[in-house]
């Protein structure tokens, strides 16, 4: 249908077009404007809340103009496009991020005093967009902020969860989770109800002969569920780009109810089926790093999946190109092995509905997508049962067993003297039931994969990759090492601290290449600089210790040494290393004199983070954690020189006020567990100082800021399989000092000690997998070292700040730069590009 206003009304049509508000006074007008019509609230009934949602919408405005201009100019470009498909995006707040990328956080901050709010208070009043359980969403988010700010016609796909990670409450030291629903006011999102896709499930799979004699298949008599689109506007920093964020929400496909069944009286049955339809969108799974194999999950996944494509194909098609150029429009990027059912999909949508031979359509899908693998934990690598697969989704698992079958002849042509190569590299494996594993779908359907950072990148091709690097080559397999915004994650984060960097490099440019950080070397010795530099960190740990009174109703000293680690609870991420850790130091307080007191560098131990509401072992971490700061923080022998504290509910806009309010961050993973991780950047970046393993991005930190400004410690990945071993075989000795650790929680100082006996117990007794007491005494022996560097304050300023300097490798921007060379092959396109 053609839907442009006819020539000769255009100019009235541009007369009366939108216009963006620039200065203090337009903005308020149109603040009030939404708080007074939107909202239908009058000045005598405009609280916080409201002051913060005429706002917002006042921006949203804003984003929209040039969210128009963006989508009109790129279509006319008719360049390549990238779509990020990501179960995942932990956006956090918008706001604030939205006012800074657009430039007028000051405008609306003037405004908004004249009206008599505080800017803070206003920020504060959103609710996070937290679509996402960790590093994996988050890198996602920051993905999308680089990739609108470097003007990359992008868009990500995901679905619209009614309830987003949960919300942690602590009760009695025990996590309790409360549901997050969060779309009660949501100004960011608009309904596409035009935009739908109806998907199918179910059914069965017939063939027939098509006009041309070939043999085709059909799947149908399935079950219907409608997609309907919701987008966000991702606005970039310092340039109008806007690109979209589109998310899936499912309904059932006759509307409101199925009008047959309710007039036969059959209204619950309706209603029912109704609900069915809406719950595949309905919730986040909220495991990091775990795959459970649960049917409704792997219902969203084809749901988003088929959705996203058939939007993606139908996009295309305007376009009216051959199928050939296909890929030079199209570059899908699979963000882990979540999407991997679109492999099949575009091969199905390009086989059986467009006709094309198998072989020129997997040209095109081997060409259209690339596969980032984020973890090598076993139990994270997602396989899903065949009959589940089979009775789901008939065609694909034909389509699935054709890719193999095809991929198993070229194997066992290519190497035919290898017997056990092909069970080894089927996609199906011959268990009881049988399994399809995603990830190696995704090697096989893609072009390039890619790990998230240097170690972990060698990792799997020396690993669970390790035959399709044989078979494929090397050049099929690379890095991208992760990265940060530095847009929220030090401009939004610590205002103060990016105001500082600024007057010395002479602006704001190095938010849009932090490689210019480096000319703050310049400045390590200026007097000046530093005393502004330590000055930001300790407001902000003020900040942080008062968040920690209100939140926790513990007093902690801001001229301790603040420790952090906020991460999800993982046995792998190793807070029980940490914990354990803690009590060492409580027990050598406790039995040192008055003067040897004097000597001790005060600490305050602080903790954050979700576990998943299945992971037993994870929540007895959380528990101990409280139970330890309930007896140190009362013990009046130690006083400030000992506080244990655990932060409820981590999430995105906590992190914005923990991260820089921290001295050391704990990074501190069994060797060659974690990937990446993203949040050590994030710390170093906000001047602290990290305590790691040579673990993910660490080692490349390491690099970057150098040795003597990071604190390493523990096992190198090269050993831990080795040392597991030996464990099974030989046994091992107990860390003599982790062993008086135990005597102690054994004793019931932290409470009945049964609840935390299968912790001390998987450590003890079952094999100590992740080698914490392997790892004990260099921990310990670390940590030392870091009292006695936080004792020489000008060393350690010097530290941080040279660390801070050297972290423009980092950023997300890189990071986007090198997936648009190396796998993407796409330009940006700048908004002064052409003339739409
Ligand atoms: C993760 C990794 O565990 C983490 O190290 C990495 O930084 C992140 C982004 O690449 O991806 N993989 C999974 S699964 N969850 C993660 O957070």
């Amino acid at each position: 249908v053609e839907a442009s206003v006819p020539e000769g009304q255009r100019a009235a049509w541009k007369k009366h077009s939108a216009r963006e508000f620039k200065t203090k006074e337009e903005f308020e007008n149109e603040a009030v404007r939404h708080i007074e019509t939107t909202l239908a609230r009058s000045l005598f009934n405009c609280d916080e809340a409201a002051a913060y949602a005429g706002t917002a919408l006042a921006f949203r405005d804003r984003l929209v103009i040039e969210w128009n201009k963006t989508q009109q100019r790129q279509t006319f470009a008719d360049q390549k496009r990238v779509y990020y498909l990501s179960l995942e995006f932990l956006m956090g707040r918008a706001l604030d991020n939205a006012m800074l990328n657009v430039g007028l956080k000051d405008v609306a901050k003037d405004g908004l005093a004249d009206l008599g709010f505080r800017m803070e208070d206003i920020i504060s009043q959103e609710r996070d967009a937290a679509l996402g359980n960790g590093g994996l969403g988050r890198l996602a988010a920051c993905f999308l902020d680089s990739l609108a700010s470097l003007n990359y016609p992008a868009w990500g796909y995901a679905l619209r969860y009614r309830y987003g990670i949960f919300k942690q409450e602590i009760v009695d030291g025990y996590q309790v989770e409360v549901p997050d629903y969060w779309l009660d006011f949501n100004p960011w999102e608009f309904p596409r109800h035009d935009v739908t896709v109806d998907i199918n499930f179910y059914g069965s799979v017939s063939q027939y002969v098509d006009d041309d004699g070939k043999q085709r298949s059909v799947w149908d008599n399935g079950e219907i569920v409608t997609a309907v689109a919701y987008d966000a506007p991702i606005p970039g920093y310092g340039t109008t780009t806007t690109n979209n964020l589109r998310l899936w929400s499912s309904k059932a496909s006759h509307g409101e109810f199925d009008f047959t069944k309710f007039n036969s009286g059959e209204y619950e049955q309706s209603v029912a089926d109704q609900q069915r339809a809406e719950t595949i969108s309905a919730v986040l799974y909220p495991n990091d790093s775990l795959e459970r194999g649960k049917e409704l999950r792997l219902k969203q996944q084809y749901f988003w999946c088929a959705a996203s494509l058939f939007d993606i194909v139908r996009r295309f098609k305007k376009s009216k190109k051959p199928w050939k150029d296909f890929a030079n429009q199209v570059a899908i990027q699979l963000n882990d092995t979540h999407p991997t059912l679109a492999i099949p999909e575009l091969q199905r949508i390009l086989v059986d509905l467009e006709g094309l031979g198998w072989d020129e359509a997997w040209t095109i899908v081997q060409a259209t997508f690339g596969y980032t693998n984020h973890t090598v934990l076993p139990e994270a690598l997602e396989k899903w049962s065949v009959p589940l697969i089979q009775h789901l989704l008939p065609r694909h698992l034909q389509i699935i067993y054709e890719i193999n079958s095809r991929f198993l002849q070229y194997v066992e042509k290519t190497f035919p003297k290898e017997k056990d190569i092909l069970g080894r590299v089927s996609i199906i494996e011959e268990s009881q039931p049988k399994m399809v594993r995603m990830a190696y779908l995704a090697v096989i359907g893609s072009h390039k994969v890619n790990g998230v950072a240097e170690l972990h990148s060698d990792l799997i091709k020396t690993t669970i990759f390790k035959d399709f690097v044989k078979i494929y080559g090397p050049d099929k397999f690379t890095n991208v090492t992760n990265g940060i915004t530095p847009r929220r994650w030090l401009h939004q984060a610590n205002p103060k601290l990016s105001e500082l960097i600024a007057s010395k490099l002479g602006g704001y440019d190095y938010l849009r290449d932090l490689t210019l950080l480096h000319k703050l070397e310049a400045f390590v010795d200026d007097k000046e600089f530093r005393k502004d530099f330590q000055a930001i960190k300790y407001a902000n740990k003020v900040r942080l210790a008062q968040y920690i009174l209100e939140h926790n109703g513990v007093k902690v000293n801001p001229a301790a040494l603040f420790d952090v680690q906020v991460k999800r609870i993982h046995e792998y991420k190793r807070q029980q290393l940490n914990i354990f850790g803690v009590i060492h130091r409580y027990l050598q307080i406790k039995a040192m004199s008055a003067e040897e007191k004097k000597k001790v560098q005060p600490r305050v131990s602080i903790f954050g983070g979700k576990a998943a509401p299945g992971y037993w072992m994870a929540k007895t971490v959380i528990h101990l954690v409280n139970q330890v700061g309930k007896v140190i923080n009362a013990d009046k022998e130690v006083g400030d020189l000992l506080k244990v504290v655990f932060l409820e509910d981590y999430n995105v806009s906590k992190a914005e006020i923990i991260v820089p309010g921290s001295d050391i961050s704990e990074h501190i993973s069994t060797a060659g567990t974690e990937a990446s991780g993203t949040s050590n950047m994030k710390f170093v970046l906000n001047g602290g100082l990290v305590i790691g393993t040579c673990d993910g991005a660490n080692i490349e930190i390491t690099r970057e800021v150098g040795e003597e400004n990071i604190f390493l410690f523990g096992n190198l990945a090269e050993d831990v399989e080795d040392l597991r071993e030996a464990h099974h075989k030989q046994g091992f000795e107990l860390d003599p000092l982790l062993k008086r650790v135990f005597e102690t929680i054994r004793s019931g100082t932290f409470g009945d000690a049964g609840q935390f006996s299968a912790l001390v117990d998987s450590i003890v007794d079952h094999g100590d997998y992740y080698l914490v007491s392997d790892d004990f005494k260099s921990y310990i022996d670390t940590q030392g070292l870091i009292d006695q560097s936080y004792a020489k304050q000008e060393e350690w300023v010097t530290k941080t700040i040279l660390s801070v300097a050297r972290m423009g490798f980092f950023s997300s921007d890189r990071c986007i730069d090198e997936y648009a060379e190396m796998i993407w092959n796409i330009e940006p396109l700048k908004p002064e590009a052409n003339g739409a």
